[in-house]
This record gives structure tokens, C-alpha cells and sequence, in this order.
């Protein structure tokens, strides 16, 4: 017996069961990652775009103990505005649902119930990766370990630029998670188009992606994922970008920030500090995967 609730809405629930396209979204990004009142504006803007896209978006999370793959308006506004919403990673999944209590899903956690739910293309900001100082610290995101044992593609704008880059692009490597750069091969570093690290692979359309899905299937890679890296457009002023991230590390190190509060901390020091510009890009970003992710999808399901 389920000591919890595990259910899909009603869309997603019947897109999966007409094997129609769907895209899992995380909600970490609407609590924990944009300052309201854009939070729901974008969470809302972001489905529309996967359903214009021809898919269903299944934004994932946990409210009052009960597992939501796909939220209505009065949950994805609860996300936004409650103030009892905790970031959830993997780990956190089965305490939060037993204990009736509420979360919003990171890109591990999102990617763990999505899988369970039948789910395969995901769409997120930036990953969690190695951070800065992971020799001492030892912080690294439970994304990368949770997505080299699931079989998802996440489509992404890279790894988060206040991140050791070169370190997750090792860590990546080890975990067997696939990599390809869209219409790229430069690897995007989230707020920045090109983190100055080079990708073996480069692809340049939905089709192609999903050939290389169908392809993982067979050769059973799949039990790993794969990581769409898809770059900003219009990228952050790049010296500005610097003096705030490194302000921003300074800051985390003063306040003794630890743990899951690191990367919320930094993304709103980045907002704050970068007088919005940096939202402008991440909310791009989020836009463009999803729209991405949508369209993978669609091409899956042909
Ligand atoms: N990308 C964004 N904004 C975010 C995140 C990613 O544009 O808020 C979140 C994701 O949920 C990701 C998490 O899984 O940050 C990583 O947190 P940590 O470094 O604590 O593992
Ligand atoms: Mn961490």
C-alpha cells in the first residue's frame, strides 16, 4: 500500500496514457531560483510555451504530502507565494510525502518522479553541478549522481555559471551522463553562451535528438541521462557577470551559507545585484529550453 498520494493531473495523466509528448518541469525554480512576482508569471509563460509547442507540461512538485506531477494555477501560485515551500532533492522526496509536508522539486528530485511517472524529457534552467571549492567543501549537486541513473534527457543552458565548470564537465564525463551541445560546441555556462569549454558533440535539431533517444534505447545507454546543453541567446554583460559572482561567492563564504541554501542564495544575489538583468537571461533561458524540450518530445513520439 502507498502510505502517499503519487498523482498525475488530469492532463498529464491522459497525455501518458495516449502516449502524447510530455515535458517534466521543475518547480525549485519557481520557489527557490526567481523573485516574485515573476516566479509565476514564468511558471505559468513556461507551460503555455511547452503547449504551444505540442506537448503537455507536467510541472512537478510536493504539496501538503502529496506528490503532483502536473500542478493547477492554485498549485503552481502556491509554489510561488507559500512561504512553507522547501527544496527538495532526491534525497528529501519520501520525508517531505510521509510528513505531509510541501516542497518544491530540484532537478534530481523532478527527474527522479518524473521517470516514476513515465516522464523522459525534462526541462530546467541550469544544472546543478561541482562547485567552486568542491576540494574542501565537497559541494557538489546531487543532480549530477541522480541524473547518472535515470533515463531522461534534460534539456538545460548548461551548467550554472557560479559553478566549477571544468570539474562538472569531468564529473559528467565519469557518471557516463551524454552530452550534446544544440547547434553548438561551445558549452554554455547558464547566464553565459560560452563557458570556455569546447563539446565533443554538437546537434542541430529535435529530429536529431531524438534519433540519438531511440539510438540510447537500444545500446541501453539510457540507464544513464543525456543533457541537451542549449545557450542563451542574449547573454549577461560578461565583466559585470564576473564582479557579481565574485561578490557574490565573498558573500556566501561571509555568511557562512552552506548546503542547499548556496545556489538560491547566489542566484538572488545575482538578481539583486545585476539590477535584473540576470532574471531577463534566466528567464530566456528557461523559455528556450522548454520550448526545446517540447519539441524533443514531439519528435520522440512520431
Ligand atoms: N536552474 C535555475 N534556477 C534554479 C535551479 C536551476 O535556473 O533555481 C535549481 C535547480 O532546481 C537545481 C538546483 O537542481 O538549483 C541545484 O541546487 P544545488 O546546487 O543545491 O544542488
Ligand atoms: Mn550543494
Amino acid at each position: 500500500m502507498n502510505s502517499y498520494e503519487f498523482v498525475p493531473s488530469p492532463e498529464v495523466a491522459a497525455a501518458l496514457k495516449a502516449g502524447k509528448p510530455v515535458v517534466a518541469l521543475e518547480s525549485t525554480i519557481i520557489s527557490h531560483g526567481l523573485p516574485r512576482p515573476s516566479n509565476l508569471e514564468v511558471a505559468r509563460e513556461v507551460e503555455q510555451i511547452v503547449r504551444d509547442h505540442g506537448a503537455t507540461p507536467a510541472t512537478i512538485a510536493i504539496l501538503d504530502g502529496k506528490v503532483c506531477i502536473g500542478l493547477t494555477d492554485d498549485q503552481l501560485i502556491a509554489i510561488a507565494n507559500r512561504d512553507d515551500i522547501a527544496k527538495a532533492s532526491s534525497r528529501d522526496l519520501a520525508i517531505i510525502a510521509a510528513t505531509g509536508k510541501s516542497a518544491a522539486t530540484t532537478v534530481a528530485a523532478t527527474a527522479h518522479l518524473a521517470v516514476l511517472a513515465g516522464i523522459h524529457i525534462f526541462a530546467t534552467g541550469g544544472l546543478g553541478g561541482v562547485h567552486r571549492g568542491a576540494n574542501e567543501s565537497f559541494d557538489e549537486s546531487a543532480d549530477l549522481t541522480a541524473l547518472s541513473d535515470l533515463d531522461i534527457t534534460v534539456v538545460c543552458a548548461g551548467v550554472k555559471s557560479i559553478l566549477d565548470v571544468a570539474a562538472t564537465l569531468e564529473r559528467l564525463e565519469t557518471l557516463a551522463i551524454g552530452l550534446v551541445g544544440f547547434k553548438t560546441t561551445h558549452f554554455p555556462g547558464f547566464y553565459l553562451t560560452d563557458s570556455g569549454y569546447t563539446l565533443e558533440h554538437q546537434v542541430n535539431s529535435a529530429d536529431e535528438i531524438a534519433a540519438i533517444i531511440h539510438a540510447r534505447h537500444s545500446l541501453k545507454t539510457d540507464i544513464h541521462a543525456l543533457v541537451v546543453a542549449n545557450p542563451v541567446i542574449k547573454e549577461m554583460d560578461r565583466v559585470r557577470h564576473d564582479e557579481i559572482l565574485k561578490s557574490g561567492l565573498e558573500g556566501a563564504a561571509k555568511n557562512g551559507i552552506i548546503g542547499k541554501a548556496v545556489t538560491p542564495f547566489l542566484l538572488e544575489h545575482f538578481h539583486t545585484a545585476s539590477e535584473g538583468e540576470s532574471l531577463k537571461v534566466n528567464i530566456e533561458i528557461i523559455k528556450s529550453n522548454s520550448a526545446l524540450a517540447a519539441d524533443i518530445a514531439v519528435a520522440v513520439a512520431k
